[in-house]
Formats: C-alpha cells, sequence, structure tokens
C-alpha cells in the first residue's frame, strides 16, 4: 500500500494547528501508521531538503524547519501521495485554493504549514530519514471496506 510522508512544520504546532491538520486527514479516510513531535537536526533538514540544496531560499528553510519541533507523520492509503499533495495545496499559499490546507491556514511561501513527499521515490527516501522500522505501525482497521471497499 502507498505510503507518504507528511511533516506538520513548526508554525503549525506553534499556531496549535495540529489537531484540525490530523483531522484533515483522518476524516479523509487516510491511515496514521506512525506520528511523532520532534526537533528536526541540521543534518536531517540538509539531507530531507537535499534537492534544494544552492536555492536562495535553502539556508532560511534549514533555519525554519529546525526552530522548533515538527510533527512527522506517515499516512498509508492507496494514492496517498498525489491526494495528500491535492489537500495540501499549491507551494505558495498565494496560489492555494480555498480549501486546501495552505490555501486556508497560510500566507507565506516560507511559512506554508505542512510537507508531503512528492512521489513514491521520495515518499521511501523521506519516511526512512524521519522513522525507524520499529515506529511504523502496519495494522487494519474494520472501516476500511467502507472507504475503499479493501
Ligand atoms: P513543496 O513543499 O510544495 O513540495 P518545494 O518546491 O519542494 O515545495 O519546496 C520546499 C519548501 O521550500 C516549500 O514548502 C517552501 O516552504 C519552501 N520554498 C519553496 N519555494 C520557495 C521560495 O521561492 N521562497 C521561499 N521558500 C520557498
Ligand atoms: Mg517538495
Amino acid at each position: 500500500m502507498e505510503k507518504t510522508l507528511i511533516l506538520l512544520k513548526p508554525d503549525t504546532i506553534q499556531r496549535s494547528l495540529s489537531g484540525k491538520i490530523i483531522s484533515r486527514f483522518e476524516n479523509k479516510g487516510f491511515k496514521i501508521i506512525g506520528m511523532k513531535l520532534m526537533k528536526v537536526s541540521r543534518t536531517l533538514a540538509e539531507t530531507h531538503y537535499s534537492e534544494h540544496k544552492g536555492k536562495p531560499f535553502f539556508e532560511d528553510l534549514v533555519s525554519f524547519i529546525t526552530s522548533s519541533p515538527i510533527i512527522a507523520i506517515v499516512l498509508e492509503s492507496e494514492n496517498v501521495i498525489s491526494i495528500a499533495r491535492n489537500m495540501m495545496g499549491a507551494t505558495n499559499p498565494i496560489d492555494a485554493l480555498p480549501g486546501t490546507i495552505r490555501g486556508d491556514f497560510g500566507i507565506s511561501v516560507e511559512y506554508n504549514i505542512i510537507h508531503g513527499s512528492d512521489s513514491e521515490t521520495s515518499a521511501k527516501r523521506e519516511i526512512s530519514l524521519f522513522f525507524n522500522k520499529e515506529e511504523i505501525i502496519e495494522h487494519s482497521k474494520s472501516i476500511q471496506k467502507w472507504i475503499t471497499g479493501d
């Protein structure tokens, strides 16, 4: 089953919006199979965001994500990567539609609330950066058949 890494960024925790955002994913029917509050180290931040190394916003991005705790979550569902990205909305809240997470809660591209993996390759890489195998807890839910027929 497809998995994705979601990070509730420091602004979300500081603004006490975590519950609202986690609720959206639960209401959608995604299964949470990993979740923890953590402080991101500089090394982890630089590795996670390595595709952006050299861009003008890289240093600010690393400083921001390490500035205060985040909540890291692994969601599981068929098509969870694309569906979660659609729920997040565009990277810049200027372009994010109302009804999306960034559209409803964000104003600044730097303080844009949430991270979500953008492909299966990224998801595998990012989940293994943030979680040990023992922290991923696969489980079944009887309601699943009423969400996806599985
Ligand atoms: P994504 O988070 O929607 O996948 P990416 O392009 O992967 O967007 O960028 C990673 C993060 O870097 C964004 O979520 C945003 O916080 C930050 N970022 C992206 N572009 C800019 C920019 O032009 N200025 C400042 N920060 C940016
Ligand atoms: Mg990205």
